[in-house]
């Protein structure tokens, strides 16, 4: 391994940027619409196309001994009462963790471990919580807030994303808002 000088990223909470910016993702609700269980609100919504979420993505090498880390923000809002939300993924290296630290915001993480058991659990993401995703749980942030959900995630270099799951058969689980408060429903399209 070769060696790589340190340094130092600073997030700026008032303008939600990360300075060096790194590799800046973005995605709108198109980049995501059939995740969303309600078509009908989802192709309503996508004539404004809003951004869901953003992450900056610290330059590191993405290598084993390296930690990756980024820093991401959801965005308050819904598509049909269910709550903005990233894609999701497994890790494909599947025994690699990950923490996330939430900054600012109130969200949950919603995790689900592989088939055929397919648990589902959520843990709480407020300002101070660290959250544990233990090797082998595919990983979704979601927005219950009205303020941006902000939090830094760090995870092992090689771990890599897998994607294409979620996208096939989503999460077993969806969390809708309902008389104001976050309520987790089974997902009416989730493959038997
Ligand atoms: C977190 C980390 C990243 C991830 C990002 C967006 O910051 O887990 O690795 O890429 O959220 O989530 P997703 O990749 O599921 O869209
Ligand atoms: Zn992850």
């Amino acid at each position: 391994m070769k060696y790589m000088d340190p340094f130092n990223s600073k997030f700026n909470a008032a303008d939600l940027r990360l300075k060096p910016e790194g590799d800046l993702i973005t995605r709108h609700l198109s980049d995501m619409d059939d995740m969303y269980h309600d078509r009908e609100a989802a192709d309503e919504l996508l004539e404004e196309n809003p951004l869901i979420y953003r992450y900056y993505n610290v330059e590191v090498p993405e290598e084993r001994g390296h930690l990756a880390h980024c820093v991401s923000m959801v965005f308050p809002g819904d598509v049909g009462g269910e709550y903005f939300m990233t894609k999701g993924h497994f890790h494909e290296i599947e025994d690699t963790a990950e923490i996330y630290y939430t900054i600012q915001g109130r969200g949950k993480m919603l995790m689900q471990t592989p088939a055929p058991e397919s648990r589902v659990e959520t843990v709480d993401m407020l300002p101070g919580n660290i959250s544990y995703v233990p090797p082998l749980w595919a990983h979704r942030t979601i927005n219950t807030g009205v303020q941006p959900l902000v939090f830094l995630a760090v995870y092992p270099g090689e771990a890599g994303h897998e994607y294409g799951i979620i996208e096939e058969k989503g999460f077993k689980k969806i969390l809708v808002e309902e008389d104001g408060e976050p309520v987790l429903k089974d997902n009416p399209e989730y493959p038997d």
